[in-house]
């Protein structure tokens, strides 16, 4: 296998050559070159590698570690973040977001049932009480991390039935013409109780964003009801923000 200066190529440009560094490697981390969890080769090698100094390597590094992109692990080395970034205002599904950054959605079902409408869930979905719905409880994996708790509850008229829903619920929803155009969330931050930081891989009390969508159709109704508690030390949710909006 080529080395890692020989994959990512000249460092020629302007600036300093530390800086030129740093961007070549956020570069092939951004474009899947380098992937999550991967494990960069020793500072001594690097420094071989791309015929500079060890402080030219320490120095690039360290900007790439204190700007998340980098974890140093004692003893072991430094490797690429597993973090996840999520832009907070396109309406996208867990299975898209983890695709488009390289990673395999995958999920671990917990529930996958028929029932109807609790009164709490009744106001959430604007559904009479005893309307049928359908409820999908699974751990969201990417590759082989675990990412996120996710209850979701749908309408009954939403879909065909609780098979249709496979690896993807936007999927089957759209099959079925009712994927959510809109939606509404709010996020708070939260300690995972123990029973939830497990199926997280997770100590007791790990910090998680707790999430609620309620997604809705073009005519308004609600379509989808979903609790999600991502893991805190692996997801960062980034809002564009306009002056003029
Ligand atoms: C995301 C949504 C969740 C939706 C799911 C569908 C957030 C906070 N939540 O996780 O509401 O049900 O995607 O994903 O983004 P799927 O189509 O991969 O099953």
């Amino acid at each position: 296998m080529s080395s890692l200066a020989e994959r990512i190529g000249s460092l020629e440009g302007k600036g300093p050559l530390y800086r030129r560094l740093r961007d070549a490697l956020q570069r092939a981390i951004e474009t899947s070159l380098l992937g999550p969890q991967d494990a960069l080769p020793p500072e001594r090698e690097l420094a071989s590698e791309f015929g500079v100094s060890r402080i030219t390597i320490r120095k690039a590094l360290d900007g790439l570690v204190a700007d998340g992109l980098l974890t140093r692990r004692q003893g072991a080395g430094t490797f690429v973040s597993g973090r996840v970034e999520k832009q907070f205002a396109k309406l996208t599904s867990f299975s898209e977001d983890m695709t488009a950054r390289g990673r395999t959605p995958r999920s671990e079902w917990l529930l996958r049932a028929s029932g109807t409408v609790t009164p709490e869930e009744s106001l959430t979905l604007g559904l009479s009480p005893g309307t049928p719905v359908y409820r999908f409880h699974r751990i969201r994996f990417a590759d082989e991390s675990p990412m996120a708790l996710e209850y979701s509850t749908i309408p009954g008229f939403g879909l065909a039935s609780a098979d249709t829903v496979r690896d993807s619920l936007y999927t089957a929803l759209k099959a079925a013409g009712n994927r959510p155009t809109r939606a509404l969330q709010r996020l708070r931050a939260v300690r995972l109780d123990g029973e939830r930081a497990k199926l997280l891989g997770l100590e007791p009390g790990a910090p998680a964003l707790y999430i609620e969508r309620r997604g809705f159709l073009d005519d308004g109704r609600v379509i989808e009801a979903t609790q999600s508690w991502y893991r805190g030390d692996a997801y960062d949710f980034v809002a564009e923000l306009n002056a003029r909006a």
